[in-house]
């Protein structure tokens, strides 16, 4: 039978599994959203701006593991998808953005609205296709798909001019892709295997550092078997976290800039790295001529061009880490690393890092760990980017997989909301909260007009300390308190989430932030928390960039300590 162009995509994204498309319409795709009723099995989601939508689609994505879809029109659509796409090509993120283009006759002719979007993307998506024949739809799809659900996941653009959506053509889905070009290696080389394991079963001082790549290839059983056998200490990379629970004892937390001082000095002080899906991000690495100078370095990644690109790398084993770590597992001798094990529990008890002092005042940090104990760590907590990020890191504890979410790569502010929103449809029985900046809430707000329409039922916090308030961190530390272009005079929050349809809150004291929580909870719907929280609060420990992590500063103790270490919940 015969189709159109606009009924193929649909066709074959009913056959890639796909439930939810976030997308706003326009003039080279209105050929599809007219065709989408025909196919209710697809739900829309209409975002507000297309940024929106590509972080909805990455958020969709973290929580589900499936591939996430975007729509957007030529031209502007297409170029506002760009931030969100970039984001989650940083982030290994599956994610199928779809553009309409102008119709084939005009290409190249700068038509109304007509933007080079392949051209655009090629370097931050995994893979992109322009389309020019009805006949390559089904198998442009096909491959898509595939190209961003293996290997290292990623973001694929398909741009489609408006006349190839209207063309017709018989449809087959092709079963199988031919990408000759594209076969990511999944198992480690045994040789190399073997090295490493030699390495380990000889190591006096080692340290796992677990990245993103275990949330994705699902190697928590043998990451923490791993972990056990030889009592190895687990480190994780902010995109990281959740891959090994952070209430186990051998859990040392997140390393890097705003790591813990205790896995920074392990680091720094071990005669191995074990690497796990992760790739040295200067964040996590700081000065890299200083990153771990006693260590020999294991690394581990499905990407073979992760490899050596920032540090020195004694056992490359390039393939999927739940393999690896599989066969790794097999050659593992037991240890107890006793006296190293030792020395981590002194720099834990010397320099506890993850402290909340008291205050008069509303701490952010408080807020946080607040929102753990009412939720009792059950929550997905997605972040912006600044201060309260990194807040979200440390004082949420997480012990489950992709449950913190966090533009790491990018640091995209303005991440929080529309990812959020992606998240709860993805996972609509889990417990979604945004956990916001002011700046950045303000980037992406006109989403709370999507969270109603929808009935997407995301709790935000809304971590309001009327700045900018990593760069006024910054400021205070670097440029000798010179505030230039840091303080936000904020509008009402509260008053414009009820213009959005939004029952919110005002928080200014510590008393009112539980039942503030509470009452969120309660609610069916979305909610917004408007925590006006003290404005020159610090994000410690910090390695000031361009230093090592072993020169990781403490916070500057003010008062007494009120919260104890890390502990089981
Ligand atoms: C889109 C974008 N623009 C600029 C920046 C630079 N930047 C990093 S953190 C930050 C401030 C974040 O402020 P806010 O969202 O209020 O969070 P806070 O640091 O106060 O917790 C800025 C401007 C960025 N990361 N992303």
């Amino acid at each position: 039978m015969k189709m159109t162009g606009a009924q193929i995509i649909c066709e074959s994204l009913i056959r890639e599994g796909v439930e939810v498309i976030f997308g706003i319409p326009g003039g080279a795709i209105l050929t599809l959203y007219d065709t989408l009723p025909q196919y209710p099995q697809l739900r829309h989601i209409l975002v507000r701006h297309e940024q929106g939508a590509a972080h909805a689609a990455d958020g969709y994505a973290r929580v589900t593991g499936k591939v996430g879809v975007c729509l957007a029109t030529s031209g502007p659509g297409a170029t506002n998808l760009v931030t969100g796409i970039a984001n989650a090509h940083l982030d290994s993120s599956p994610v199928v953005a779809i553009t309409g283009q102008v119709a084939r006759p005009f290409i190249g002719k700068d038509a109304f609205q007509e933007t080079d979007i392949t051209g655009i993307t090629l370097p931050i998506t995994k893979h992109n296709y322009l389309v020019m024949d009805v006949g390559a739809l089904a198998k442009t799809f096909k491959e898509a798909f595939h190209i961003a659900r293996t290997g290292r996941p990623g973001p694929v653009l398909i741009d489609i001019p408006r006349d190839i959506q209207i063309d017709q053509t018989e449809f087959h889905y092709p079963s199988q892709v031919d990408l000759p070009g594209y076969r990511p290696t999944t198992q480690g080389h045994p040789a190399q295997i073997k090295k490493a394991a030699k390495l380990i079963n000889e190591a006096e001082q080692p340290v796992i550092i677990a990245g993103k790549g275990v949330n994705i290839s699902g190697a928590h059983a043998e990451l923490k078997h791993l972990a056990e056998t030889a009592q190895i200490p687990v480190i994780t990379t902010l995109l990281g976290i959740g891959c090994f629970p952070e209430s186990h004892v051998l859990s040392l937390g997140m390393l890097g800039m705003h790591g813990t001082a205790y896995a920074n000095m392990a680091v720094s002080a071990a005669d191995l790295i074990i690497a796990i899906g992760m790739r040295f991000d200067d964040r996590a690495t700081g000065k890299v001529s200083g990153f771990a100078p006693h260590a020999h370095i294991i690394h581990i990644d499905i990407d073979p061009a992760e490899i050596g690109k920032n540090v020195r790398v004694d056992v490359p084993i390039v393939g999927d880490v739940k393999n690896v770590l599989g066969a790794l597992n097999k050659l593992i001798t037991p240890n107890d690393h006793i006296d190293w094990v030792r020395q981590i529990e002194d720099w834990r008890r010397e320099h506890p890092s993850i402290e909340i002092r008291d205050c008069e005042g509303l701490l952010p940090q408080f807020v946080i760990r607040k929102i753990y104990e009412v939720t009792q760590g059950e929550a997905i907590i997605v972040s912006g980017v600044g201060q309260h990020q990194m807040w979200a890191a440390q004082h949420y504890w997480y012990n489950k997989p992709n449950t913190l979410l966090s533009a790491g790569g990018l640091g995209a502010m303005g991440f929080e909301l529309p990812a959020a929103m992606g998240a709860k449809v993805g996972r609509p029985d889990e417990i979604v909260w945004c956990i916001a900046g002011d700046g950045g809430f303000q980037m992406t707000i006109q989403e709370l007009a999507t969270i109603v329409q929808e009935k997407i039922a995301v709790k935000i916090a809304i971590i309001n300390n009327g700045f900018f308030g990593m760069i006024r961190q910054w400021q205070e530390m670097f440029y000798k308190k010179n505030y230039v272009a840091a303080v936000l005079n904020n509008p009402d929050f509260v008053r414009i989430a009820e213009a959005y349809g939004l029952p919110a809150l005002r928080v200014k004291r510590k008393e009112e932030v539980v039942p503030a929580i509470e009452q969120a909870m309660a609610e069916p719907g979305p909610f917004l928390i408007d925590f006006m929280v003290e404005p020159e609060e610090n994000v410690y420990p910090m390695v000031v960039p361009g230093t090592s992590l072993s020169e990781v500063i403490e916070e500057p103790r003010k008062e007494e300590a009120i919260w104890p270490r890390r502990s089981t919940p």
